[in-house]
């Protein structure tokens, strides 16, 4: 447990904010701020004054939102544009609480954290910066994974201070900046074993979102995961937050890491730990060639509920080509292992990726069919192209995407109506198709 140490910083008041979500469609997945739960902690400890705003929190008032399975579940939405100027018939909506909620808030910061995710979701950032600023008079510090990929688009995000990368400790040097003051540095670089999310900024959690590691091993073309490098926390670290998470009423805790099984022998202390009377999901996809028959029973004895495995393809030369992370025989071996102790369909999917560079809508239909019979629900991602990876560097260098490309575009359903190196988005939508009939009959008739 971390020792709160002399403040110096005690009368600064800090609003944090989760931003609105611009984008055709989204659906929350256990969604949860993490990064600036993290960064919060860190100022708590330093005697900062918190006030979290989180615009995706389905449980603010006057939203609309609805309940899914498990903690997950719709957000509140407002259509305000549409995507015309690229010719493509599709709306955007604004996702979060109505703007309302702004009127609510009785708390005069000193300086606002905004956080970022998906760089495609710039807009909701650039107009919550847009209403906090007429709304209040402090200096906006905005960070996140959006900040990091794009530095030179988000400057035009109207926020005072940018910070790229983990945010701790560049985060103090900006509010010694702002304050004129020395600040007590809590943590440093040892930040993700030292401290975890602070949820007590939540007035009611149902579901939470944990993070066992940080960053991953691999160095997938299409990703950035691994830019992070990779963390791991100790098992201790992991079961003392997860118990906390349970006295504070949690009933669902999804792991968002990229790389959970990569030690493996962590990750079964872990599972063995576990608290029990809480459901647990893994929507990240995990690595098939991890999987063994402890970590499965182990899974199934804890009660697992959601287990996406990211096979994304079934082409061994795209397999390699993008970075080798699964094989067929691996896949298959693990979805055997998984079904093996009794998982089944309702449990376990496998994402795949469709519209890959290269990849043939032949070979995407014949994935979507292996998958359907190995038993298991084919989870279908539309590639997006993700600025910073080795996929993007290769496309701007040979001129088939202009650097100053409009980020929002290259989203996963949006690129496929543009972009030459994809199959396109009409064989997509064969594909989906296919996809939603395999659901229909799975559905059993009125
Ligand atoms: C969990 C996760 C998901 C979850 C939930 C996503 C969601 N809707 O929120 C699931 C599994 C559902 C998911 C799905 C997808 N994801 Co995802 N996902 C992640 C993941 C693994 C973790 C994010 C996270 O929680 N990180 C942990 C926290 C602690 O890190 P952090 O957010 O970066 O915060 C740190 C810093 O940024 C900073 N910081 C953060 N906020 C602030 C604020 C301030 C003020 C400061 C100073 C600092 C700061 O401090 C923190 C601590 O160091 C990231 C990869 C990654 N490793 O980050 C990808 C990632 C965000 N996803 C990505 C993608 C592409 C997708 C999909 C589109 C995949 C697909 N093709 O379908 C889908 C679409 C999701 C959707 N439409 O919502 C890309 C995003 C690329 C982009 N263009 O931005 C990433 C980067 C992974 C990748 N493939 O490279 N995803
Ligand atoms: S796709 Fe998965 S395995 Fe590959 S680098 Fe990203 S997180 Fe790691």
């Amino acid at each position: 447990m971390l020792e709160y140490p002399f403040f110096t910083l005690e009368k600064m008041k800090a609003l944090l904010v989760n931003p609105y979500i611009h984008d055709i469609s989204a659906y929350d997945f256990w969604l949860k701020p993490v990064g600036l739960l993290y960064i919060a902690q860190a100022l708590r400890a330093s005697g900062v004054d918190l006030k979290l705003i989180d615009l995706l929190d389905r449980n603010l008032p006057g939203t609309d939102a609805h309940d899914g399975s498990y903690g997950t579940g719709k957000f509140h939405s407002e259509i305000i544009g549409n995507l015309k100027a690229y010719n493509i018939p599709r709306y955007i909506k604004r996702y979060g609480a109505p703007l309302s909620v702004f009127d609510e808030i009785d708390f005069d910061p000193d300086v606002i954290l905004v956080t970022s995710m998906m760089t495609y979701w710039y807009g909701g950032v650039f107009e919550t910066i847009k209403i906090l600023k007429e709304r209040f008079n402090a200096p906006v510090i905005l960070g996140g994974n959006y900040v990091t990929l794009l530095p030179e688009h988000a400057k035009k995000s109207g926020a005072d201070f940018l910070i790229g990368g983990e945010g701790i400790p560049k985060i103090y040097d900006v509010l010694e900046e702002i304050e004129g003051k020395k600040i007590s540095r809590s943590v440093g670089n040892d930040w993700f074993e030292k401290i975890t999310p602070d949820y007590s900024l939540y007035e009611k959690l149902d579901a939470a979102v944990v993070h066992t590691t940080y960053g991953c091993t691999f160095r997938c073309t299409y990703c950035i995961a691994w830019q992070k490098g990779f963390k791991s926390r100790s098992v201790n670290s992991v079961i003392e937050e997860i118990e906390s998470l349970k006295k504070m009423g949690v009933k669902d805790i999804a792991f968002y890491d990229d790389a959970i099984l990569v030690d493996k022998v962590r990750f079964k202390e872990i599972l063995k730990a576990l608290p029990s009377d809480i459901r647990y999901h893994l929507p990240n996809g995990i690595h098939a060639i991890y999987v063994d028959e402890e970590i499965a029973s182990l899974m199934m004895e804890k009660n697992f509920k959601t287990i996406r495995i990211g096979y994304e393809t079934g082409d061994p030369y795209l397999q390699k080509k993008t970075g080798g992370k699964v094989t067929n025989v691996a896949f298959k071996r693990a979805m055997e292992t998984l079904k093996d102790v009794g998982f089944t369909n309702k449990e376990v999917g496998a994402y795949l990726m469709v519209g890959l560079p290269g990849q043939t809508f032949e070979s995407a239909m014949e994935d979507v069919k292996s998958v359907i019979n190995l038993g298991i629900k084919p989870f279908l991602n539309e590639y997006t192209l993700i600025p910073g990876s080795i996929d993007w560097d290769e496309a701007v260098s040979k001129g088939e995407i202009p650097e100053d490309v409009d980020p929002l575009i290259l989203k996963g359903a949006l690129i496929h109506y543009w972009w030459k190196n994809s199959m396109g988005f009409k064989k997509i939508s064969q594909i989906k198709m296919q996809v939603q009939r395999f659901y229909r009959s799975l559905t059993p008739n009125p």
